[in-house]
Order: C-alpha cells, then structure tokens, then sequence
C-alpha cells in the first residue's frame, strides 16, 4: 500500500496531500519520519482522548498508609535494620540507578540539558557531577562501582553524552554507565491531524518520562542490567540535587516488604503544591497529579488539622527489574498517554509558519508513576522535605536553582551542627556564608559527624571559619 493511501485510511490525509507538494529530498525525510510512527495508534489515542467519559468526581480516592519519618525509638530501630538490608543488597551488587533527564527543562527556560544546571553553592559544579559524585561515594561506601543509567530525550541526548565525556566520565568506570534516548509522540489537532513543523517533518514531542519503559526495552537496558547481576533500580530526576541516591533505608524497606515499586513522598507545605499525591485510587497505590487532584481532595484535612492527602510524590522510586521487565512486555495495558492542552506552531495548508496565541493542540506523554497500581506490593516512605527535597523546576522564585543551592546549604549547616558546631545566622534565621560539602568528604549528617568527632583539627579550622564568617568547602 502507498503511504499516501494508508495515510488517507488512518485520517491523515492532509500529509499525504503535503507530499504531493515536495521534492524528492524533501518527500524522504518526510516519509522516512512517517515510517518510524505508528500511524494507526495516533488514531487511536485520539479516540481514546475523546471517549474518555471519567470525570474527576467518580474517582474514589483515599490517602496511602505510608511508612512515617522515624521518630519514636522503635521506629529507629526499624529504620537502621532497614538500612542495614539495603546496603548489603548494594554491596552484593544488586542496585542500580537510574536518572530521567530527557525533559525539555521548558519552564526552567534554559534549551540544554537540565544536568548542566550549576548547583554547588560553591564549587558551582552541574547537577550531573553532583549525582555522579554521589554514586560515587555509595559505591566507595560498599567497595563497588554501581551501575549508572541515563535517560536522555532527543533534543539533548548529544550534549549530555558530551558533557559526561568531557568531565571524564566523573572517574567512572565509562562502562558502568548506560545512556539511552526516550522516543517522541506526535502532537494532534482537535480532529487527530498531526502538524508540520516543517516541510519535511511532523512535530513531535517526547513521550514523558514514562517513556522509560519502552525506552529501556528497545535500547537493551533490561539486558545491560541482567547481565550486571542487578534486579532492583532505584529511578529518580535530574533535578533534585537533594536526593539521597541508591538511599539504603528505603531499599531495606522495599525489599523486606517484597515490593515490585515503592515511591518516597514528602508533606505537602501547602494544598495548592505542585506535586502529585500518593494515595489509593480505587484501592490500588496510585499517584494522582496534581492537575488532575479534584479541589475538594487537595484542602481535605484530618482530625489533626493536616492535609489528608499530603503524600506529595517526590518522583523517587525503587523497581524490582521482573517487574519492570514484565510491564515492559505490555507496555501499551501498563501506561495509558495523559494528554494536555498545548501552543505547537507548525506550517498550515498554504505552507505558512502559524504561530497560535492560544492551545490548538493536543500532546500525549506517559507518566512512569502509572505503574504503581499494577505492583503487587508497594511502600511509601514519607521523608523529611528539607533533608531530601528541593528541585530545580522555574527560573525564579520557589524550586528555582537559587532556592535548591539555599537548601542546600542549609542541609550542610544542619551537619555541622550535628557535630556541635555553631553556625552564624541572621535575623531571619538564614546561613550567613555558603557552606558546601562534597559527597565524597560525607554523604550525610553520619558520615559528616563521625569524621569531625574523629578529627580534632578539621574542626577546630572549621570553627575558626564559621567564626569569622567565611565560606566552608570540604572536598
Ligand atoms: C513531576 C511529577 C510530579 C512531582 C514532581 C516532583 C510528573 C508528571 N509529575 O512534576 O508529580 O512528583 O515531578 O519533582 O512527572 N522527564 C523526562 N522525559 C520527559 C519528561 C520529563 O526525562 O519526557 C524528566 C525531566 O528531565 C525531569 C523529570 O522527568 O527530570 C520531571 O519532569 P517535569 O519537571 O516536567 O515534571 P513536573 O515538575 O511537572
């Protein structure tokens, strides 16, 4: 059949029309393109979208018995055992990690990738050395390099592969690191029409960073992981520099608990917070985001006065590979597309560059938090947010890269005043000079602490320049 009459079949006639007004190079590319998309599931998106008849009022939503920050002795307890689990799981090489940076970093208004952020509050390194130097440190911990994955989309898959090659791989083992592309979905108009985006090729956008399912399927990723002896992944965003990578509490907890995929939240600061919430959705865990949480779920509180459904997803997740594996064979039953209103410029009919004032169109993406209500075991772990949490998203202002090098410091000043030390502070209570701490000195208050207790000297220096109010880096 030509391309021009499976075209017409599948409701996209006015492309097979376009190629009838192409060169042969031109008509190529276009084609070529056209082959690689799976025609047929465009028109059935499209329906689906329009079908959908679910209005946010039927959903029945409840909030998810997380596991608590420890505070109580027991909970302590339970907490060192789990970590106790989980790094020995690490040290026998089971754990690998895998970052999504494939996003298109549109609000953060830069056109790069996000990992070249610079975040230190000092050393002004990017969010990938800060993440790479991280593993590093968990793997020197348990005496093994541990393997990296890096999900890139294909506007920046290039220069992150660069930007690891120039900084030398971060004095990584070069084959312990996986990098694989997400693919793109075409955007449709109201009627299920792709656009052009240029004579020669339709628009496409990247898929979500669901993506990563099928992405890891056709890159030979499960393969990659099951020859390295790994069968648990610990998935998280570039853009957290708090994160606690490969956290071997919360692989303790997952693994004792037999989960398929496990999810850390933090609470909510506020209803109107732009997380999406972990809760029971028709009595499976589930996230709802937060442009889908009905009004009247997001200001419920509980008897206590908090929110009832405050378990703001962090996009921290840990995944059983069978299960990933076993999902990835159904990719298609395991995440449906969500779909948004969206501005997509593209050529009209007359071949005219139209750029619209309001959404004209539709694009899809998967959300790879669509997976959890087919895991047959599942925890949530509530951790606290200014330990962990603090993403770079806008440009300015609440998760920008100015609140997250703050919080940052924060963090560190907390450390070293676990180890007794004074930290200046002005009337707002804020850290007076920058204070950073490289993974590779401490990865956590711990670490921070047993190495100042132990070490007479390095304190006394530090007290000195807490003292005379000057920026502390330890590396
Ligand atoms: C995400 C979650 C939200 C909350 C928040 C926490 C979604 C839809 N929402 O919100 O519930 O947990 O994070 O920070 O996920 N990415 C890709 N490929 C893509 C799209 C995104 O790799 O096609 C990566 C991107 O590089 C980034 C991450 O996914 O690291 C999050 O993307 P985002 O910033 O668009 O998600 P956001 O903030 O809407």
């Amino acid at each position: 059949m030509t391309i021009e009459k499976r075209l017409r079949e599948v409701g996209q006639g006015h492309l097979a029309d376009h190629l009838a007004r192409l060169d042969n190079e031109e008509r190529h590319r276009l084609v070529s393109q056209l082959e690689r998309i799976d025609l047929e599931s465009v028109e059935r998106r499209v329906a689906m979208h329009l079908d959908s008849g679910v209005t946010a009022e039927e959903l029945r939503f409840e909030p998810v018995d997380a596991i608590e920050v420890p505070r109580e002795m027991q909970e302590q307890q339970r907490a060192e055992i789990s970590r106790e689990i989980g790094l020995e799981a690490i040290a026998s090489g089971r754990l690998g990690l895998l970052m999504v940076a494939g996003g298109q970093a549109t609000r953060l208004g830069i056109s790069g990738p996000k990992g070249l952020v610079p975040i230190g509050p000092i050393s002004g390194k990017n969010l990938f050395q800060w993440h790479a130097e991280k593993i590093l440190a968990l793997g020197k911990r348990v005496g093994r390099s541990l393997p990296w994955m890096v999900m890139t989309g294909p506007a920046n898959d290039e220069e992150t592969r660069q930007s690891f090659e120039a900084q030398g791989y971060f004095g990584m083992p070069k084959e312990d690191i996986f990098f694989f592309c997400q693919g793109t979905v075409p955007a449709v108009d109201l009627k299920g029409r792709m656009f052009l985006s240029s004579r020669d090729a339709v628009f496409e956008n990247p898929d979500g960073h669901g993506g990563v399912l099928e992405a890891l399927k056709c890159s030979g990723g499960f393969s990659w992981l099951e020859d390295r002896g790994v069968d648990q992944l610990f998935y998280f965003q570039v853009d957290n520099p708090l994160i606690r990578v490969g956290d071997p509490v919360f692989l303790g907890h997952h693994l004792q608990a037999r989960a398929e995929m496990s999810s850390k939240v933090v609470e909510k600061f506020d209803s109107d917070e732009k997380v999406g919430v972990v809760g029971k959705l028709n009595g499976q865990t589930a996230v709802v985001e937060y442009s889908d949480l009905p009004e009247k779920f997001c200001r419920q509180t509980d008897d206590e006065g908090r929110l009832r459904f405050r378990h703001g997803n962090m996009a921290v997740h840990l995944f059983s590979c069978p299960f990933l594996v076993e999902r990835g064979a159904r990719v298609e039953e395991s995440l449906p597309f969500h779909v948004a209103w969206k501005t997509i410029p593209h050529l009209d009919a007359s071949g005219k560059m139209v750029q619209p004032e309001a959404p004209n169109g539709l694009k899809f993406e998967r959300f790879v938090f669509d997976l959890l209500p087919h895991a047959s075991s599942s925890v949530t772990m509530t951790v606290e947010r200014n330990l962990e949490f603090s993403p770079v998203k806008n440009r300015e202002g609440n998760d920008s890269q100015e609140s997250a090098r703050r919080d940052l410091v924060e963090l560190f000043a907390r450390w070293l005043e676990s180890a007794g030390l004074d930290v200046p502070r002005n009337d707002q209570g804020a850290v007076r000079a920058p204070i950073e701490i490289a993974a590779g000195w401490g990865q956590d208050e711990q670490e921070v602490r047993a190495r100042l207790v132990g070490d007479d000297e390095a304190r006394e220096r530090i007290r000195g320049l807490l003292e005379e109010g000057k920026p502390i880096f330890l590396e």
